[in-house]
């Protein structure tokens, strides 16, 4: 006799409740509540093998609702994924295990993307569909050709960002992106109706989605919505009308059954209520064995795309590509060009360097996806001849996000876990605070994603304080993973892209200047900006007694006070540091040598001081910035402000 699918969708609530129970924390009530719906959705439409996780073309399913994990847990344990034993589901949340309280996307096989910042699901998933629409017309249909489903709450459709990923999907009418939605008015403080009574189909459609709303525990129902949305030419939102932790007895459907919540007793009755004898994570072998099957279910279809892709023309390059390799001579233009900016110096602004280097790399390396969030031209991000990513065959490597920052990062990210891609794109960086969660997110998911940050100091002048950066260069600094590059001319800017693309488990923030400043670098034979820091220019005539520290626009603010310390006999070096995690990463020896000895340390930089300890210690001097800027041109402001070579020159007293 066939395994009843209510049956199947009891196995994953029973598991549910039973790992939470073990861990004494976690979320039963989601997993219980949305287990109709995934029983569905897995046993008859995701496209995948438990045998092989990492298949290309399989579809990407996002638990945007991350603190539901259990329920990706659970069908992973089910379908027969080999890493997700019992014994993982029975050490949930626990050190060492594959089951952690939310998803972590290179920790569990099966698990597309980590979630639990709600929101952030939704938006990577949005990157996943433009990168699979992206790669479908460069590899043709028969290579690529899978959808994404995403299962979000009441939270991710509350947060800001669902809005720019709705916005930004429907524009782009990602066709193959659906999102379930968890329609079971509970958020932790109770009923979602406390906060929010907004129309989610009615929002939805008006972003440009195809709308329809569910009993999301009807599995002919769910079937059916669920092949209609296959069938639309634009995103597609399902409404899934659920009762939290259904099946839970007398809990079934309370609003403060979000949580942990369920102990003995109510256990126990909601074991009753399903009629499950079985003990703790023990599943019948009909149940299981049915699941095994679902797991199974997409093998052949893996197999017969497996010969596809080894009769293909594109296989080599696709694979290269979904590994994340750099096609052969990727930085050949690039090596040149810095070559001869090390020769001509030329005097101009970092992110002008920065869409010169662009130039070098976006015909050679046709996995670079460029953007912006509305700041093309003073981003500096696009490089002519790129084509708009969009409708109807998304060929294009240009992306319009408009004014959209975290769904634009967010969307990075996902585009860069989908593979096959490398995403980049620009804003302003005092709006990176904007973007931070994503781009942590991307840090803590090692994803390679380049963002540039234009406009990167009090240097931009005219526009005030609200764009010019004082505090978030220090910030990103401080985020684990994170390559954070301020390059100080066309030299650094080049080897700063070459760095950002080679490193394929972190994120890069370029902060570039809007105001022009001259070379300083005057050879290109050794990329020193690798190092992180490296002695720009050593002292003369004698051991340092001043070493002078900077990054980016101020170098050469360094090299000026330099000059005039020289002139008083005063033997003084310059360290440029573009990139404090990449010195980190240097010998003790090698840090020692660049800290260096002398006995008066200086840091330059139009921005806080927090952090330069690092390089001048305690008793060091900084010249920077000590509040917000101001609106005025920005020569005025260095001056205004003492960020100058004389400043620094008699700051070495
Ligand atoms: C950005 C963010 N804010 C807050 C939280 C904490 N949090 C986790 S679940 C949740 C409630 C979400 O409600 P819903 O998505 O409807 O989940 P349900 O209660 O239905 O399972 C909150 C506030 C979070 N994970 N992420
Ligand atoms: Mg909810």
């Amino acid at each position: 006799m066939p395994v009843s699918p209510i049956k199947m969708a009891d196995a994953i609530r029973v598991l549910s409740m039973d790992a939470v129970h073990k861990a004494k924390s976690g979320h039963q009530g989601m997993p219980m509540g949305m287990a109709d719906v995934a029983t569905v959705l897995w046993g008859k439409f995701l496209k995948f093998d438990a045998a092989k996780p990492d298949w290309a073309d399989r579809d990407r399913f996002v638990l945007s609702a991350g603190h539901g994990s259990m329920l990706l847990y659970s069908l992973l344990h089910l379908t027969g994924f080999k890493a997700m034993t019992i014994q993982q589901i029975e050490n949930f949340r626990q050190w060492g295990s594959l089951t952690p309280g939310h998803p972590e996307v290179h920790h569990t096989p099966g698990v597309e993307t980590t979630t639990g910042p709600l929101g952030q699901g939704l938006a990577t998933a949005v990157g996943m569909a433009m990168a699979e629409a992206h790669l479908a017309s460069r590899f043709g249909k028969d290579v690529v050709d899978h959808r994404t489903w995403v299962i979000a709450g009441d939270g991710c459709l509350m947060e800001g960002v669902s809005h720019e990923a709705i916005s930004l999907a429907g524009r782009l009418k990602l066709n193959k992106l659906t999102v379930l939605f968890d329609d079971n008015n509970t958020t932790i403080d109770g009923e979602a109706t406390i906060s929010e009574t907004g129309d989610q189909l009615l929002r939805f459609k008006a972003a440009g989605w195809a709308v329809k709303a569910v009993d999301g525990h009807d599995h002919v129902k769910i079937a059916a919505a669920l092949r209609w949305a296959t069938k639309q030419d634009r995103p597609t939102l399902i409404a899934c009308k659920t009762l939290i932790s259904k099946g839970a007895g007398p809990k079934e459907g309370d609003p403060h059954s979000h949580g942990y919540t369920l102990f003995d007793d109510q256990i126990r009755d909601a074991r009753e209520a399903m009629g499950w004898t079985d003990g703790p994570f023990t599943v019948p072998a009909d149940i299981a064995g049915a699941w095994k099957a679902v797991g199974r279910r997409g093998a052949r279809v893996r197999k017969a795309w497996e010969a596809v892709l080894k009769a293909s023309a594109h296989a080599a390059d696709f694979e290269r590509a979904m590994n994340g390799q750099l096609p052969a001579g990727a930085f050949d233009k690039l090596t040149a060009y810095t070559a001869s900016a090390a020769e001509a110096k030329p005097n101009n602004a970092t992110r002008v360097h920065s869409g010169a280097a662009l130039e070098q790399l976006i015909p050679i390396i046709p996995e670079m996806i460029g953007g912006s969030a509305d700041l093309t031209g003073s981003n500096n991000t696009f490089v002519k001849g790129m084509a708009p990513f969009d409708t109807p065959d998304y060929a294009g490597r240009y992306v319009h996000y408009g004014v959209r920052e975290f769904g634009m990062a967010a969307a990075m990210n996902g585009m860069a876990l989908h593979g096959g891609v490398i995403p980049y794109s620009g804003t302003f960086l005092a709006f990176a605070d904007y973007s931070r969660p994503a781009i942590r997110l991307g840090a803590l998911m090692q994803a390679r994603v380049i963002h540039v940050m234009t406009h990167d100091s009090i240097g931009l002048g005219e526009d005030g304080p609200t764009h010019q950066p004082v505090e978030q260069i220090a910030s990103l600094r401080a985020m684990p993973n994170l390559l954070v590059f301020r390059p100080a001319d066309a030299v650094e800017v080049a080897e700063c892209w070459k760095i950002a693309l080679e490193h394929q488990s972190n994120p890069s923030v370029m902060c570039l200047s809007r105001q022009k400043v001259p070379g300083v670098r005057d050879s290109a034979a050794e990329n020193l900006s690798a190092k992180g820091a490296y002695e720009l220019l050593a002292a003369d005539g004698g051991e340092a007694v001043v070493t002078i520290f900077s990054s980016g626009t101020e170098v050469s603010v360094a090299v000026a006070a330099r000059d005039i310390l020289q002139a008083q006999g005063k033997p003084t070096r310059v360290v440029s540091t573009p990139c404090w995690e990449l010195f980190e990463q240097q010998s003790d020896a090698y840090k020692a040598s660049v800290i260096g000895k002398a006995p008066t340390r200086i840091a330059v930089e139009a921005a806080v001081r927090m952090g330069w300890e690092r390089f001048i210690g305690e008793d060091g001097k900084f010249v920077g910035m000590t509040h917000f800027g101001a609106s005025a041109p920005y020569e005025r402001l260095y001056k205004e402000f003492g960020i100058t070579a004389e400043a620094v020159a008699a700051a070495a007293g």
